[in-house]
């Protein structure tokens, strides 16, 4: 049978890391054929609740499921890692500054870059879940200097979910048929979900929505101020409604995220914030949102897309804030 991988999981006692691991455990996000070893990182209030999940894992009974690691230490708890899911974060407290937000994050994934860099196996894979999701990867890659910047990446598709979910009711059709969806730049209200090159079975979904919404004008009109603004706001929405904030969506994106990293993209593109080589004007090394494919294990950005000009202000104001954070947390010494 197959060796055992090993995957970190930070902020494993939270509310993410309890909705991730029972699905990890169970094969969804590496196979069948895979066993896990999950190595749980937390901060000592945490420990706790990762120990009660940890016992619900053994009480789960998982075949694949070959061990355990319960730590609060970061070093122990990337050893050997070939994949880390960075999802224990600072929140926004009340009155603080993006500066001491930034500041707070960079004192987790500063260190957890580093010791990443120390103790992680060569083939170390990084999904960075916790927010400002696309800078802590920044930070988290800037303190691993051994580790190829191209295995450091941040979650978008969550919000590339979302927008697959609004776009199937506006079609009249199902998520599993639409392709060719992509959301740019950042985890944050400023992201750009572009649906100008998807499909629906094939067919134009800019050429349904006009036959849906009575002409093109209207389509646009109905993607700038209902469907964007939804899905960008869909995290404020959800906490609105449930009254606490997305796990179990967030949770099923990040395995997505990685069994595709992994396992391919056959049927065609999916969005990932990567470190940007220069495509699309985005400057090189932020971590950005890109229409990406998965080949070799790689991502790959897809190239020569067509961008309009509302596809290109859009891009510009979410690299914007991109290149506000990274600036920010370079003046703050974080990279
Ligand atoms: P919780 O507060 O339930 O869990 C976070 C856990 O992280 C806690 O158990 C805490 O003790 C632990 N933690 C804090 N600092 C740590 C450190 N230095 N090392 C290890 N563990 C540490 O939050 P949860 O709902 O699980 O959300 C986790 C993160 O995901 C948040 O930053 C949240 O903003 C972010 N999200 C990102 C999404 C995305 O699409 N990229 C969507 C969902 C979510 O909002």
């Amino acid at each position: 049978s197959n060796a055992p991988v090993t995957i970190t999981i930070t902020g494993a006692g939270g509310q993410i890391g309890y909705a991730l691991l029972f699905r990890i455990a169970s094969g969804a996000m590496l196979g069948p054929e895979t066993p896990v070893r999950l190595n749980l990182l937390e901060i000592p209030q945490g420990l706790k609740s990762a120990e009660g999940a940890a016992l619900e894992l053994q009480d789960s009974a998982f075949p694949l499921l070959t061990h355990v690691e319960i730590t609060d230490d970061a070093n122990a708890a990337f050893e050997g890692a070939n994949i880390a899911l960075l999802v224990g974060a600072r929140p926004r407290g009340p009155g603080m500054e993006r500066g001491d937000l930034l500041a707070a994050n960079g004192g987790i994934f500063g260190p957890q870059g580093a010791a990443i860099n120390a103790a992680a196996a060569d083939d170390i894979r990084v999904a960075v879940v916790g927010n400002p999701a696309n800078t802590n990867a920044l930070i988290a890659a800037a303190n691993a200097p051994d580790v190829p910047r191209d295995r450091f990446t941040a979650l978008t598709r969550l919000d590339h979910n979302r927008a697959l979910g609004q776009l199937a009711v506006a079609v009249e059709g199902s998520v599993g048929d639409i392709r060719g969806l992509t959301i740019w730049g950042n985890h944050s209200a400023t992201q750009f979900p572009d649906v100008e090159h998807a499909t629906v079975a094939g067919d134009s979904v800019p050429a349904r929505l006009a036959e849906r919404f009575g002409g093109p004008d209207a389509a646009r009109r109905w993607l700038a101020d209902e469907f964007i603004p939804r899905v960008a706001g869909r995290g404020a929405e959800i906490i609105e409604v449930r009254g606490s904030s997305s796990v179990a969506s967030a949770a099923s994106a990040t395995i997505d995220h990685v069994r595709d990293w992994v396992g391919g993209t056959p049927d065609g593109w999916t969005s990932a914030a990567i470190v940007s080589d220069g495509s699309y004007g985005v400057p090189e090394g932020l971590i950005s949102s890109f229409p990406v494919e998965s080949v070799d294990g790689s991502w790959r950005i897809v190239r020569d897309l067509e961008l309009d000009a509302f596809a290109r202000g859009r891009l510009a104001t979410t690299v914007a804030e991109l290149e506000d954070e990274r600036d920010a947390v370079r003046s703050l010494g974080l990279i």
